[in-house]
């Protein structure tokens, strides 16, 4: 079987929008980040991340451990985050300065690493007898992971291996304990076994793997494993439920899973190793597994905006077509978590509505994770908000209608800043055959069967994609399902090939100019009947983008619109400063003007308008108002 995978970091150069957002994330982003991590960013949630290390590494020198640890159990995997963001824009944006920031934070990792090769501030600073006994909830796993994917990067973006070196000892030791010793457990948030592989992938070290293989079989193979590891232990940190075998996936063996449920993110970082591993190794069982379980989020558990995990209690999935818009979670490491999985499935197998869901997750939650000026921060992305209730009542708390600077539990910021960074692994992929476009990115790509092109593109504002090819070969390229019909031209001829799982193939030459044409209109789009919240409601996308209702646009009030079913949408350029470079959307709609008493007997005196909508990555960037996705359908 060949596996397409990712290309390498170094592959892809971006331009146009990507490269905007990349220069971002290299700009302010990364910068940003870098002083909340050491407790520099005025008016942000305290980090202590760095002194966490710092405080570590003095305990390990019998020293008193400075101020103590401060922080999320999982404190540690903030900094790791930051270092695979600030390597993968190292490849992006060469910067001598930046990585001599990262090879001081490795050096202040690097010490507070024990002899045995164990890694983790929390255990280290707090209680080294604890170390291994709390997996439901202590994390110790799940940092380990991040920075073992932090020290890939950075190895291959530098050339660097101090922290790879670190982390494959934290890997041998790590094996030890779970493989050598037997100690029958397996991670509580899984992370670790995505990192091992890739570890593996990048060092060719067995024990990675079988560490990874161990970890993913392990799992639901004792449903009773984390009741029994709770009452062997007098110590909690949350007092997590460890019956709760949905919320840790914990249940049944990975092969016998169906529907999607738990914790969204550690169920996403769960399902990307699991598909990784299905396709290194051929395991069908367990790629079907994977298809079950990406057919329950993406047919049955997923916002039109590609955000996941319906509720606030446990950050988890809930039931089928439970999709509230309000008080939805959809947790943008969810989002981001949910394209690491499409980008697995790919390998295994070319399909193009694993690319669809992780353009329309990366184009709107993810993207609606950070301010357009890179300085704030979405957790939770709802698909409406209302000032007064939202973020205030108490079913409504989590849901913010501003981005905060940082948060306590700074999961999200790094890891949309990481993604965007390596934006080109999940856009472009390769065999050894053939050169695949996932997703349409501006700029410059060169793969391994040596095809090698220019790609040029206003997407996801412009629905025309040019490949001018520099080296020709075999090269396969996606069509959207969401495109209704589209056109290629290969030097300007207008050419018939048939879609196969949604990719063109062909094989192109040097100098050839290969031209996509795909829809450029704006589309109503309704959900289900079966999604409670939604029947009577429609929304409008345009091309990869989901659009939504601003009461700046709209006289302040988006609550009492309705959009006329069929009216005409016409797309224009941004008349304004701050969304600026972003097409609005201007569609006919009525305003239902209600009596002010809370109930009545006349009913709304209807009048003619336009209802005005930007992207939904934009809300919120212009102080806090009314936001709605889907609106009344009439
Ligand atoms: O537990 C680590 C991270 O913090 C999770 O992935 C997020 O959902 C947040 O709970
Ligand atoms: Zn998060």
């Amino acid at each position: 079987m060949k596996i397409q995978n990712q290309i390498r970091q170094s592959a892809y150069k971006a331009d146009g929008f990507i490269k905007k957002y990349q220069k971002l994330i290299k700009d302010t982003v990364i910068p940003y980040q870098y002083s909340v991590l050491n407790d520099k960013a005025r008016g942000a949630e305290k980090s202590h991340v760095v002194k966490n290390f710092e405080n570590a590494a003095r305990a390990l020198n019998g020293e008193e451990a400075g101020d103590g640890f401060y922080g999320q159990v999982f404190q540690d995997s903030d900094a790791a985050k930051w270092i695979e963001a600030a390597a993968y824009s190292l490849v992006n944006f060469p910067d001598k300065k930046l990585e001599k920031l990262c090879d001081g934070l490795i050096d202040k990792i690097v010490a507070a690493q024990e002899k045995d090769g164990y890694l983790d501030t929390y255990f280290t600073i707090k209680d080294r007898d604890k170390r291994w006994t709390n997996l439901l909830e202590a994390h110790e796993l799940y940092c380990a992971g991040h920075m073992m994917e932090a020290a890939c990067a950075y190895y291959e973006a530098t050339g660097k291996n101090k922290l790879l070196k670190s982390m494959l000892i934290n890997a041998e030791h790590i094996y030890k304990v779970f493989i050598t010793d037997g100690h029958e457990g397996f991670p509580g948030h899984p992370e670790i076994e995505l990192a091992l592989l890739k570890m593996y992938r990048l060092t060719g070290n067995k024990h990675c793997f079988e560490l990874a293989e161990h970890f993913i079989n392990k799992r639901g193979t004792d449903p009773d494993y984390y009741k029994k590891e709770t009452q062997n232990r007098s110590w909690t940190v949350w007092g997590n439920n460890a019956n709760d075998n949905d919320y840790q996936q914990s249940g049944v063996p990975v092969r016998d899973m169906t529907d999607a449920v738990g914790h969204a993110v550690r169920a996403v970082y769960l399902f990307t190793a699991m598909a990784d591993l299905s396709s290194q190794t051929n395991d069908k069982k367990l790629f079907d597994a994977c298809k079950r379980l990406w057919e329950s989020i993406t047919e049955k558990r997923m916002y039109i905006t590609g955000g996941i995990g319906s509720t606030v209690h446990g950050e988890a999935f809930s039931v089928d077509y439970d999709l509230p818009g309000d008080t939805a979670y959809a947790e943008t490491c969810a989002s981001v978590g949910l394209m690491f999985f499409a980008s697995r499935m790919l390998e295994y197998e070319i399909d193009s509505k694993y690319a669809d869901v992780m353009e329309q997750a990366f184009y709107n939650t993810v993207l609606a994770g950070i301010q357009l000026d890179g300085k704030r921060f979405f957790y939770v992305n709802p698909l409406e908000v209302v000032p007064g209730i939202s973020g205030v009542a108490s079913a409504y708390r989590h849901a913010l209608t501003q981005r905060p600077g940082w948060y306590a539990c700074a999961c999200c910021p790094p890891n949309a800043a990481r993604l965007i960074s390596s934006f080109g692994k999940y856009a472009y992929g390769e065999n050894d055959d053939t050169a695949f476009c996932h997703m349409f990115a501006s700029g410059e790509v060169n793969f391994k069967n040596g095809v090698s092109l220019v790609c040029k593109t206003d997407y996801p504002y412009g629905f025309t994609v040019q490949y001018e090819v520099k080296k020709g070969g075999a090269l396969s390229i996606r069509i959207p399902g969401w495109s209704k019909s589209f056109g290629l031209s290969i030097n300007e001829k207008n050419t018939y090939v048939k879609k196969q799982n949604g990719y063109v193939f062909l094989n192109v030459n040097d100098g050839d100019c290969v031209t996509l044409s795909l829809d450029l209109e704006p589309r109503f789009v309704w959900a289900s009947s079966r999604v409670a919240r939604l029947t009577g409601k429609v929304c409008l996308l345009r091309g990869p983008l989901v659009y939504c209702f601003e009461g700046v646009d709209n006289g302040g009030d988006v609550l009492s619109l309705a959009l006329k079913r069929g009216g005409e949408v016409k797309a224009f350029k941004s008349d304004d400063e701050i969304l600026k470079d972003t097409v609005k959307l201007s569609v006919k709609a009525v305003r239902r003007k209600t009596a002010d008493s809370l109930y009545s007997d006349t009913p709304p005196n209807e009048t003619d308008t336009f209802a005005i909508a930007v992207p939904y990555y934009t809300w919120g960037n212009r102080g806090e108002n009314q936001m709605r996705v889907w609106l009344d359908d009439i």
